[in-house]
């Protein structure tokens, strides 16, 4: 397929682009083993960038393989802490040096807005590095005092010690392909596993960048494996018998399967999966502050994300006023191709997801709802659909219940604070929550009656890279970021010694 070269790209990235796209296997690039290549879009044209190498379960065996010796000869595991920490650190110095690059080719194979992804993907994959980095030389174990009721007078010194899990697996979705790749590859990499990384078969490109920086860097060969391929290539991770973890973001219905393929060498599983959450707007908000916050709750990443604010729960006395100014901001963001400056809003990531938020922007409809602002797509290329209001809507309706993933949101009212969060916890999910409220008190009662592992006060996405994040309910196993990370790539062992 012939690809045109898009001419706001650099250099750098142009150079990318020319290059062959391998799969990262024991510290090299390598073919599929059948030879296959999948192609890659753009999603604001839907024309072909590139061919990517299509990796299948016999490249997940060489992938694992690779991890295996790599884990078992120790170079990895038993390498000096600071040692590790400065190969992490320097991961984030050369993801920082290259910001352009990598802002460039994720906004291009992904969709979203350059400014955004070198601002906040890319910039927030340096600190994801760094702030792991640290935490290479801090993973401690305890002494423990004993009492060993039945040795009698004997003496014991009795430890614990955190010891890596051995091979991971990583299966990450599109919507942030190198953020989230950032998100697994550090902790696991600061607590001394090894690993295979399968990128979103949408978005494979700043996973491979990533791939040479960490070469670049100074990982050894087969810590990291990184295989391009689609759910056949996850599915043999996680059913992989010498995986001892998988660790998978993306939907909640690919989130079981791993549960039913992880289990017949029990490996650990940490999920995070959908969302449908809470925004709730208290009448004594900071009127302004609470719609700007409210939009861009529900149409950042253009609605492709699973903390994406889509249930808004209005207090009654303002939700006309309320509903309409979030239809009138959200009517006036500039639709774009990604690396366009201007834009704010780009295309959804691919004709599937197209598909899927076209059928919910007619099922609001059919369920009874009105569209206050948007309700189509926009333009005829592209994925591109508006920012749409639905007001009017029932509990039971499908916009309501179900994870849209596009820039759709529903909003309803409420009467009281009971009332908010009986609606706000009606929900299969608890990924996070949103809260606008000038009242100090009432947010803090109202924070922790929330089903959510993540409320925001008077913000939403106020993610950060020491909080942990993770999902309530049917939204995930287990918590990214912060130290709480650590525990899903460490194991503890307890050692009691007689003196
Ligand atoms: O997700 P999938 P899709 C939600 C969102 C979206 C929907 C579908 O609602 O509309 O999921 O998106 C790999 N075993 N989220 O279809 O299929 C796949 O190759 C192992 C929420 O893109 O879950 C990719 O690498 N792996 C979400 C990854 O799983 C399999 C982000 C995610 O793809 C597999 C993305 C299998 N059987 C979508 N099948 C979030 N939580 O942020 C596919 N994969």
């Amino acid at each position: 397929a012939t690809t045109q070269v898009d001419e706001r790209l650099g250099a750098a990235a142009r150079d990318f682009l020319g290059r062959p796209h391998q799969l990262f296997i024991d510290g090299q690039w390598v073919d599929a083993a059948d030879g296959r290549t999948f192609g890659t879009f753009d999603p604001a044209t839907g024309a072909e960038i590139t061919q990517v190498a299509h990796g299948g379960p016999e490249d997940i065996n060489r992938a694992v393989a690779a991890a295996r010796r790599a884990f078992d000869d120790g170079a990895w595991a038993t390498m000096k802490p600071n040692q590790r920490e400065q190969i992490l650190w320097r991961i984030g110095d050369l993801l920082d040096a290259k910001a352009e690059l990598f802002g460039q080719i994720e906004a291009l194979d992904n969709g979203k807005s350059v400014a955004i992804a070198t601002a906040v993907d890319v910039a927030w994959a340096a600190d994801v590095f760094r702030y792991y980095a640290g935490w290479s030389t801090k993973i401690e174990g305890s002494t423990v005092n004993v009492s060993m009721p039945f040795a009698g007078d004997k003496q014991f010194h009795a430890y614990t010690q955190r010891v890596p899990v051995g091979v991971c697996g990583q299966i990450i979705p599109w919507n942030f392909p190198l953020l989230m790749a950032a998100w697994k590859l550090a902790p696991a990499l600061a607590t001394g596993n090894t690993l295979v990384l399968k990128p979103a078969e949408q978005t494979p490109l700043t996973a491979l960048l990533l791939g040479e920086v960490i070469a670049e860097a100074g990982v050894p060969d087969g810590v990291v494996n990184i295989v391009t391929g689609f759910g056949d290539a996850g599915a043999a991770i996680s059913a992989h018998d010498d995986v001892d973890k998988v660790a998978f973001t993306g939907s909640t219905e690919v989130g079981k399967l791993i549960v039913d393929a992880a289990k017949g060498n029990l490996k650990k599983v940490s999920l995070e999966l959908g969302g449908k959450s809470a925004n709730i707007v208290f009448a004594d908000c900071d009127f302004d502050a609470a719609v700007a916050g409210s939009v861009a709750a529900w149409m950042f990443n253009h609605g492709q994300a699973c903390t994406a604010g889509t249930r808004l729960y209005v207090e009654d006395s303002i939700y006309e006023k309320f509903t309409q100014a979030v239809a009138d901001a959200a009517a006036q963001a500039t639709i774009g191709h990604g690396l366009d400056p201007a834009t704010e809003l780009g295309p959804l990531v691919d004709q599937d997801q197209f598909d899927k938020v076209s059928y919910y922007l007619r099922a609001g409809i059919e369920d009874g709802g009105r569209a206050l602002t948007g309700g189509g797509r926009h333009g005829d290329t592209g994925y591109f659909v508006q920012p749409t209001v639905f007001v009017d809507v029932e509990p039971d309706h499908r916009v309501v219940t179900d994870e849209i993933f596009g820039p759709v949101v529903s909003a309803l009212r409420f009467t009281d604070v009971d009332d908010a969060v009986r609606q706000a916890n009606d929900s299969i999910y608890g990924l996070a929550a949103g809260v606008w409220t000038q009242d100090i008190s009432k947010a803090h009662k109202v924070a922790s009656r929330l089903h959510a592992g993540s409320v925001w006060v008077n913000q939403y996405n106020g993610f950060d890279t020491a909080m942990p994040f993770g999902g309530f309910k049917q939204s995930g196993w287990g918590r990214e970021l912060g130290q709480g990370a650590l525990d899903l790539y460490t194991q503890t062992r307890s050692v009691n010694i007689q003196l």
